[in-house]
């Protein structure tokens, strides 16, 4: 094994690597070792992102097993069945878990946790694949695809990635990728995708190649969650971030090759009390484009990190001190100011990149667990460039003020807030070519809001948002059908939605016209199973959103 960890783990034992539980070393649980297996597996795919490994608690409530113990298992099992209203999914109702895999959990969870192994830049090396070296890649484009307006799909439970051309709405080629793949970033010279999977492993795809495909990849933990290039003017393709769950830290790849360079715990004191967190997961990472830098954002200890890449192996890192619970979020219409979601704490807080310090920390008028995705930059009529973002706990949309320079009195101040579909929300999309603001609300329990989106007219905010029933537009009617992730095209004239539906069941992707908001292809192929996020290369690799 290269992971090198004790072996009392009990952690995602189905996975590479990962030394096997055996009787003995799960002493006092009623669980046969298979049954752990599965467990852990599941918990891994389905709630450590929020609860953590450790289960401490982060977007997600702590879990001890002393109180899911004294819970009973009926009492869990309800709770996992139905969910609850800050973001717990009905995992249940929804028909995402069965009966039994849910019972499976509640007894799982009143087994304690055990910490996951370690994982250096030794392991990381033994898992690179440098598939294909510099020597045998092309130094041109050596195919006709138009990449500006080529779509990279995450296929999250069947491990792949789909490239979908944007004009023909074709498939044109699938990547084969780590397990429960997350998130894809384009590079900003439109030549790579760096793609992200939740085992921990990032895969390099070269779209130069007569067809697109894979050139390396590399393990950088066991759990992960991000992934981002360097866009600083001179260093685009030089170097990539990505991210870990588990072990909490990230490291510094090649952008050409993947070779792992440097690897920074991010284990430490949380920003304010100074008290020391086992488990502080690396959420979001913002290439800046005003200095050389990456802006790490610390989840559990809300530290904002920003590292200075110019000499990757012995970096300057700055350390901001934020706001627990950093998850996801983006850079402002002019690509100086980084919004990042405090999401537990209900806060969004302001990194100035070129000052590299916090500019603000909004918290009057954000609705309970923000989750921005990127967040969408609008243009308001009346308070000037703003960034939106909807929230997992509640209906609220809310609009935080960017332009401190014109706009002064309402810089990071929440100027309005507008209702949404219901609670549940992930996404808030735009395109500085449109007058939409699309936001969705797939973890809702409802499953007639979670097949929904809605659209609101950014020069009347004052109307409410039109409500288009997307998954039955595809014809799609289960339960089970989430609508995720509105992006879109190069020209901001199309929008692409995700119908994402279990493995097993009809999945679709509605390409809707922004303009008449009416259905102009539905991509039903095959070979797209399990939509989730759907990258443009030109808008997400330069930031706009
Ligand atoms: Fe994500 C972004 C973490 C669940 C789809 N997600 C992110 C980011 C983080 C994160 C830290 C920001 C990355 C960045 O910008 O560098 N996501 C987590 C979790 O911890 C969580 C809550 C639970 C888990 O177990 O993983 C979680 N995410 C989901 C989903 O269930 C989604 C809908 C589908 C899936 O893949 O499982 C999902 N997350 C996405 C997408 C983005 C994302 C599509 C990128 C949005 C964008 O527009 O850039």
């Amino acid at each position: 094994s290269s992971s090198g960890g004790p072996a009392t783990d009990v952690y995602r034992p189905s996975l590479d690597s990962l030394p096997r539980p055996t009787a003995s070393t799960i002493t006092g649980s009623q669980m046969r070792p298979s049954e752990l297996g599965a467990a852990s597996q599941i918990f891994y795919e389905r709630c450590a992102g929020c609860h953590g490994v450790l289960r401490q608690g982060a977007t997600g409530r702590a879990l001890p097993a002393e109180t899911m113990s004294a819970l009973g298992e009926d009492e869990v099992v309800r709770r996992i069945t139905h969910g609850g209203d800050t973001g717990m999914p009905s995992w249940g109702a929804s028909e995402i878990l069965s009966q039994n895999e849910i019972k499976l959990m509640a007894r799982y969870l009143m087994v304690p946790p055990s910490s996951p192994p370690e994982f250096g830049l030794s392991s990381m090396r033994e898992s690179w694949r440098n598939v294909v070296p510099m020597a045998n890649r092309p130094i041109k484009k050596m195919n006709d695809l138009d990449l500006d307006n080529m779509f990279a799909v995450v296929l999250r439970d069947i491990d792949q990635v789909a490239l979908i051309d944007g004009n023909s709405k074709k498939v044109v080629a699938t990547i084969p990728t780590g397990h429960a793949v997350h998130v894809v970033r384009p590079s900003l010279s439109r030549r790579y995708l760096h793609i992200i999977s939740r085992d921990g492993k990032a895969s390099l795809v070269d779209l130069w190649s007569q067809a697109p495909q894979l050139v390396a990849e590399i393990k950088i933990g066991y759990e992960a969650r991000a992934v981002e290039p360097s866009k600083f003017k001179g260093y685009e393709d030089r170097y990539v971030a990505v991210g870990a769950y588990w072990p909490p830290q990230f490291t510094i790849l090649d952008g050409n090759t993947y070779e792992p360079l440097n690897v920074i715990s991010t284990r430490g004191m949380i920003a304010g009390s100074g008290d020391y967190h086992p488990e502080a997961r690396v959420a979001s990472i913002i290439a800046s484009y005003e200095r050389p830098e990456f802006l790490v954002n610390v989840k559990e200890t809300g530290q904002a990190l920003l590292v200075d890449y110019t000499d990757v192996v012995n970096p300057t890192i700055k350390s901001l001190k934020a706001e627990r619970f950093l998850h996801d979020g983006g850079l402002d219409s002019t690509r100086r100011y980084a919004l990042i979601a405090a999401n537990a704490e209900d806060k969004v807080v302001v990194v100035d990149t070129k000052e590299r310090r916090v500019a603000a920390v909004v918290e009057k008028g954000i609705g309970i667990r923000p989750h921005p995705g990127r967040g969408a930059n609008i243009n308001h009529p009346q308070f000037g460039p703003a960034w939106v973002t909807g929230h997992l706990g509640d209906s609220t949309i809310a609009i935080i003020g960017t332009d401190p320079d014109k706009h002064p009195k309402n810089a990071w101040k929440v100027v309005q807030n507008l209702k949404g579909l219901g609670n549940g929300s992930l996404f808030s999309t735009t395109h500085p070519k449109s007058h939409h603001l699309w936001v969705d609300a797939p973890m809702n329990p409802s499953p007639n809001i979670a097949g929904s989106v809605a659209v609101f007219d950014v020069n009347h905010l004052d109307k409410p948002a039109k409500i288009l029933p997307v998954a039955n537009l595809a014809g799609i009617n289960d339960n089970s059908a989430k609508v995720v992730h509105a992006a879109y095209d190069r020209s901001g004239q199309e929008v692409w939605l995700s119908v994402w539906n279990r493995v097993d069941r009809q999945s679709a992707i509605v390409v809707l016209d922004d303009e008449t908001m009416k259905v102009k292809t539905i991509i039903a192929d095959d070979r797209i199973k399990t939509p989730t996020g759907k990258f443009n290369i030109f808008n997400t690799g330069q930031d706009i959103y």
